[in-house]
Parts: C-alpha cells; structure tokens; sequence
C-alpha cells in the first residue's frame, strides 16, 4: 500500500492513502509511550486532517508490533504532569481525547500490541477499535500513580459496563484481544499480519457512506454522553446544514437589502 508522508515530525508518522490518514505514535524504544511533544504532533496533525477535505477518516496506531500505545512516557513524568522541553508539566493528551471527539470524521484505533494506561485510553476515546491477536488492554494507572477519571472512565464504562469498568481500573489486570471483544470495547480482531489490510477495508467502507451522515451520527452519540458540549457540537453542525439552506440565505439577503425578509416562501415540513 503506497502511503505518502503528509507531514513530518519528531513523534509520530502522519501518512496518507486514498482518503486515510494514518497516525503513527513512532517511538518503539518505550512501547510508543507519549510525551507532551508527541501529543503536540498529535494534535497538529489532527488539525490537518479536520482541515483537508480528502481526508475522511483517521486511524491512530503505533509503530512495530509490540504496541499500539503504553500511555505517559514514565521517564519524563514529573511533578504536576509529564515534563516538556521547557520544564513545563502537562497533561495534553487530554487536548488529543478532546480533538479525537470533535473530529466530524471517524477515528479508528488499529492496536497492534499493548494498549496499556493511557494507551488503552485512547483506543477507548476512539470511535470504533481494531486489533491484532496479540493486543493486550489494561489500565494501570493505581499500579503507577495515575488515573483517568475523564473518558478514560466514564465512556468505558459506557461500552463495557460499570461493573467491568471499575474492574479494569481497580485491579488493572491485562485483557486478551479476544476478552476485550467479548466485553464491547473492540470492534473486531484479526491476526496481526492482516490488521491494516482490515482497517483498511472498514475505512474503504466508511469512505463510501455520505460523510454528513457519519457526522451526524458521532454528534449525537457524542451527545448523549456529553451534556452541553456535545450537545453545542451538535447544533454546531445543525446550524452549518441551517446555513446551507435558501431560508438562511433569505435572512442574510434581506439584512443587506434593506427590506424585510419573505420567510413564508418556504415550505413547512410537517
Ligand atoms: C506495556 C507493558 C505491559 C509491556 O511489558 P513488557 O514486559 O512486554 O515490556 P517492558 O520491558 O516493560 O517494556 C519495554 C520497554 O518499553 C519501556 C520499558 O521501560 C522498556 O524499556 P527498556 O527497559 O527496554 O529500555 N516502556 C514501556 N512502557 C513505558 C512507558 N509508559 N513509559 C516509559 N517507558 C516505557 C509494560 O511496559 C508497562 O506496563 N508499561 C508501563 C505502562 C504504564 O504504566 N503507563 C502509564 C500509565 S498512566 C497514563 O498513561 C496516563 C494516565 O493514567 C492518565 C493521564 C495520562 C496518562
């Protein structure tokens, strides 16, 4: 598959094809562990593919095959959050959890390994999962002195039950792929030599559905689990179809005509 680099950074790969774009978290050395760069490259990335309109969908997945992800990079963990390269402590992937939500495309996470702490939370955040056979899911945040009480919590549980939930994060053992399926928080698994070609089939799929339609969908399911900032997301997108519309055009024609605007020429749909 003849992917091409849309941009270059220090933490990841950002390629593209045929309307995908890929996210690589590229640093193997420590299971694809973040740092606050690599979550800044995340997010500039992410801003691109909202830019482009001949990207539909996003896939997030690490480099080789023993992670997708391990979550925060210990080594640089500090006082107040993970130190970046001016000594500033932070916790921007929770900036990437929030771009990964607002996305009006879909994002698939394709784990190809451990998707371990903040790791396992960003396959969660992610619309829809793929894994390989060999994946492994866990939480260990009470094990390091962390936790996630945010979407790494609350949407969760929403796809596995309170009850599996709070078992993830109270004794933050490691689920097979297969035991993660069976719990509803991974779409499907396939041996690891055939994942891309999979999540490359389900993004072709995608590709072909009518990009408003899926839009609209993640809004509402978004919705419904986040109160008055979904829900602003929402209508943000209904006042986008609004502006499309002769009726809105008809408001904004008469301001600048100087005249009253003739509202009643359009229909009323029951
Ligand atoms: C992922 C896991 C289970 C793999 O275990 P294993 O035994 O297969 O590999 P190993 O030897 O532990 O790891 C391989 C190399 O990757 C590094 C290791 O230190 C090791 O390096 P070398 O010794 O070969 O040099 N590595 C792995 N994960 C790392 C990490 N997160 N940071 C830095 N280096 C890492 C096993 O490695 C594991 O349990 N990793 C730690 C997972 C973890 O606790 N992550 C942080 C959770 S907290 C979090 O992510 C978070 C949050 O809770 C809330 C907000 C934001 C972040």
């Amino acid at each position: 598959r003849a992917w091409t680099t849309i941009k270059e950074y220090e933490d990841i790969k950002f390629d593209f094809f045929e309307g995908i774009a890929k996210i690589t978290i590229n640093r193997p050395e420590v299971y694809n562990a973040f740092r606050p760069q690599t979550n800044f490259d995340m997010l500039d990335a992410m801003e691109i593919c909202r830019e482009r309109s001949d990207i539909g969908v996003i896939v997030f997945t690490g480099t080789g095959d023993k992670a997708f992800c391990s979550g925060g990079d210990q080594n640089v963990k500090g006082v107040g959050g993970y130190i970046d390269e001016h000594g500033v402590p932070r916790l921007n992937v929770l900036d990437l959890h929030k771009a990964i939500r607002s996305m009006p495309k879909p994002v698939i996470a394709m784990v190809n390994g451990y998707a371990i702490g903040g790791g396992h939370v960003l396959h969660v955040v992610c619309d829809l999962t793929i894994a390989s056979d060999n994946a492994k899911f866990g939480q260990t945040g009470p094990k390091v002195g962390s936790f996630d009480a945010g979407f790494g919590s609350s949407f969760l549980a929403r796809h596995v039950g309170q009850k599996k939930a709070r078992e993830i994060w109270f004794l933050c053992k490691q689920y097979t792929a297969k035991e993660a399926e069976e719990m509803g928080m991974v779409n499907k698994v396939v041996p690891l030599e055939q994942l891309e070609d999979e999540t490359v089939d389900w993004c072709k799929t995608m590709l072909m559905r009518s990009p408003m339609a899926l839009r609209m969908i993640k809004r509402g399911l978004n919705a419904e689990l986040d109160g008055q900032r979904g829900l602003m997301e929402f209508a943000g997108d209904a006042t986008m179809m609004y502006y499309l519309m002769e009726e809105a055009q008809e408001g904004k024609n008469a301001f600048l005509e100087k005249r009253d605007p003739d509202f009643q020429k359009f229909p009323k749909f029951p």
